[in-house]
Order: C-alpha cells, then sequence, then structure tokens
C-alpha cells in the first residue's frame, strides 16, 4: 500500500490534512467498497451533504479533452449561516482517484466554488486551469480534467471528499473522511465509422420524398460501446447551413426522411453533407464522413391574380376606399420559402415607386382571410387626397428566402377621380 503525491501543489495545510486523513481512511479499510459516514465536530457529514455529483462514466485513455466534473452541496440554512458568520469554515471538495479494487490513489484533484475566473495553480496536472464554474459561493464545486487521472484502461473510483464545515481552530487536525464513491471507466477506444451510404447526388426542385441512409457501426460495440447519435451538418465551405440528426432504424442503419421542402431557404449550390456519429465516451467520428449533394431551389410562380379594373378616390368627408388584391403563390420549396409578395406601381404620369408597405400576407392577420391556404392578400387603399388620376400599372413578384424572384404578374388599374360619375 503507498501514496503517490497528486500532480498539483495543493497549498500545504489542506495537503497535509487530507494526506493525514487519507492514510486514516486507507489503513481504516477502503477497500471494503463504500465508507460509512462520519461526524465532524458536531456536524454531520454524511453523504447526504451532496445534493448532486456528476462525473461522466466513460473516459478514453489518453484524451486530452477536459470533461466536466459537478459536484453541488445541499447544505442548511443553519450551516450556510454559520459560514458567512464564520463560526464554520467554509467547505473545500477533493476527488481522490484509483483503481477500483486497489486501496490506494493515483493522484487527486480538486473542485472550486469560484465562478471560472480565476486560473487554479493549484489543481492537478490534468485539471483545466479554470474550473468551469459557473457563480461563486453558490456551493456548486466544477472541475474540467482529462483522462490524464489513469495511466492505463479499466476501472477507476473517484472518492469524494469534502473537507471544512469544521469550527475554526480544528481545520488542521480535523477533516473528513470521502463520503462518495463514483465508478467510473477508462478505455482505449474509437469513434463510431460510417459506411454504406445511400445517399442523393442531386436534389432537384421539387424532388420526391426519399429516405436517405448511413451504416454507422461502433468499433468497441463487443465491450458494450454503442452508437449514441448520428448527425448531418448541411455546409458550403466552412458555413454550415443546417444541421439533422438520423434517427436509428435498424442497427447500424440511421435514416433521414426528407421532402422538398429540404431545400427552403438554400441557394442552388453544391453542398456537403458532412456525418458525425458519437458513442458513449463521447468519441465524435473525426474526420467526418462526407458526401457531396448538389441542391436546386427554384423561384416562387405566381399562379393567379385577383384584382379590380377600376378604383375610386373617396368623398371629401369619406373613409378610404380598400380593394382586396389576392394572389395565388407557389413555391417547389415549400410555401415555408417564400419570403416576400409585392409590388411596384407606375402611375399616369410614368413614374414607378415601390414602397414597404405594397406586400401582401398569407398569415391569416387582416386582411388575409385564411392563413397558409397559398392565397396572398392585400388591401389597396386609395383616400380621399390622391391625384394623377387615370391608369395604374402593377408589377407583381414574390422572392423566396434563396434570392429567387418569380417572374412577374402585372395588371392595369383605371384610378377614377370623386369629381367622375362612381357606381
Ligand atoms: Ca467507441
Ligand atoms: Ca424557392
Ligand atoms: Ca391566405
Amino acid at each position: 500500500m503507498g501514496f503517490l503525491r497528486p500532480a498539483g501543489a495543493w497549498p500545504r495545510a489542506v495537503w497535509t490534512v487530507s494526506l493525514l486523513l487519507l492514510m486514516v481512511w486507507a489503513f481504516s479499510g477502503c477497500e471494503e467498497n463504500g465508507v460509512e459516514p462520519s461526524s465532524v465536530d458536531g456536524v454531520p457529514l454524511d453523504s447526504g451533504v451532496i445534493d448532486s455529483v456528476l462525473v461522466p462514466e466513460f473516459w478514453v485513455l489518453g484524451s486530452e479533452d477536459y470533461r466536466t466534473v459537478y459536484l453541488s452541496l445541499g447544505l442548511t440554512d443553519e450551516e450556510r449561516e454559520a459560514i458567512l458568520d464564520g463560526d464554520l469554515l467554509p467547505p473545500s471538495v477533493y476527488v481522490w482517484v484509483g483503481p477500483a479494487g486497489v486501496s490506494e490513489y493515483g493522484s487527486g484533484f480538486r473542485l472550486f466554488d469560484d465562478g471560472g475566473a480565476i486560473a487554479n495553480q493549484t489543481n492537478a496536472e490534468y485539471a483545466d486551469s479554470v474550473s468551469g464554474d459557473l457563480i461563486p459561493g453558490d456551493q456548486v464545486f466544477q472541475a474540467r480534467i482529462n483522462s490524464g487521472f489513469a495511466d492505463e484502461a479499466g476501472d477507476f473510483v473517484f472518492y469524494v471528499q469534502v473537507v471544512g464545515l469544521q469550527r475554526p481552530g480544528n481545520a488542521t487536525d480535523e477533516g473528513s473522511e470521502p463520503i462518495l464513491e463514483v465508478t467510473v471507466t477508462v478505455s482505449a477506444n474509437e469513434p463510431p465509422v460510417f459506411s454504406d451510404p445511400s445517399l442523393p447526388d442531386s436534389l432537384h426542385a421539387g424532388f420526391d420524398l426519399q429516405q436517405w441512409s448511413v451504416n454507422v457501426v461502433d468499433p468497441n460495440e463487443a465491450s458494450g460501446d454503442e452508437v449514441i447519435d448520428v448527425m448531418m451538418e448541411l455546409k458550403a465551405g466552412d458555413v454550415v447551413y443546417r444541421d439533422y440528426l438520423f434517427a436509428e432504424l435498424n442497427a447500424p442503419v440511421w435514416t433521414f426522411t426528407a421532402d422538398s421542402t429540404f431545400a427552403a431557404g438554400l441557394e442552388t449550390a453544391e453542398y456537403t453533407m458532412s456525418f458525425t456519429a458519437s458513442d458513449q465516451f463521447e468519441q465524435v467520428t473525426d474526420p467526418p464522413f462526407e458526401h457531396t449533394v448538389w441542391i436546386e431551389n427554384s423561384a416562387p410562380e405566381l399562379l393567379s391574380l385577383s384584382a379590380p379594373d377600376t378604383a375610386y378616390q373617396p368623398g371629401p368627408d369619406d373613409p378610404p376606399n380598400v380593394y382586396a388584391f389576392e394572389l395565388n403563390v407557389e413555391d417547389r420549396q415549400g410555401q415555408g420559402d417564400i419570403e416576400e409578395v409585392y409590388y411596384e406601381v407606375t402611375d399616369p404620369t410614368g413614374d414607378t415607386y415601390g414602397n414597404p408597405a405594397f406586400v401582401f400576407r398569407d398569415d391569416g392577420e387582416d386582411p388575409d382571410p385564411v392563413a397558409g391556404d397559398r392565397i396572398w392578400s392585400h388591401g389597396f387603399i386609395v383616400t380621399n387626397t390622391v391625384s394623377n388620376f387615370g391608369t395604374y400599372t402593377f408589377t407583381f413578384y414574390a422572392r423566396d428566402r434563396a434570392g429567387n424572384v418569380s417572374d412577374p404578374i402585372e395588371h392595369e388599374l383605371e384610378l377614377i377621380s370623386s369629381s367622375e360619375p362612381q357606381p
């Protein structure tokens, strides 16, 4: 039985206390799985003091990726008050790590309740310099560590120790035994692997409903690992436009069902489908499995217009006249691809102008009677202050989210003065 010095240089007092405690604990039979609660200076320190603990269960041997170890203490109001008043020392949290079944620690690290802003020079060398903690003083303690706590594959036990919560003056010779054990698994591990894609090379506008699939296998399935999720990013260059989760159909087949609305919002171009999958060890396929696809987005179409041929100026004391314009608009990437339906107008003097108010809507809001029925509505308003009577030419357009603009529809409307005979 022996102890290895933890990698980090902890404050001397803490280290001394901890080492004493560990020796006491180790010689009192920690090889028996489970640690009895103990009481320190009248403050019960059973595992009830711990509110929750989050430790990743699977670790990849030799990985330098930092992962969060989290612990929150559930202190009573009395304990919190006593800490504020200086009657109890604030708690500190340590985790000692050793191979399962061996009553020996390889190393230890500290969790911090420091808000994460301070670089901690006092932690193990496999711990990140900042803790990842969010709020100082809220009794949530965190550290970001990599799998450097293990020098070989196997199960390891994290022994959680809470120090403090003692009356000042007793701190150098009193402490607590570890009050919680969490067993984790360390193994050499490979991320999932892709094969046998059934993916389109091109997606023409309005393509039929189709199911895409990829086979995804985790190389470590024999030792209990498995594929957790399969994600596809749709990219062009370095820009990621979308991401999609594939669904497991029958292992190892993962699928995604796409219809023509898949292309909504995408410009016609070549894209990369970039696949990654992750396993229980949070191992992610790297580099991603990639497939090139050409995707087409076509312009909206204006199918029909309903609008009056004649509009009348109201009398001097009359409210505005409102005329209903309706356009039936389609887009092969779905109504969700339609960005705007709008018009320009040329007045009898030949001036052409647009206006942000010259737009249609299909959301059921006034003046659109029914939302989502592909009939886009506009209320054309004629007030009694209008001038330039005669023939107005309207030009209607729809533009989609990819910037495609429809062929226009033109419509002529005669504006009649209120001084002329009206129907
Ligand atoms: Ca794996
Ligand atoms: Ca379109
Ligand atoms: Ca409508």
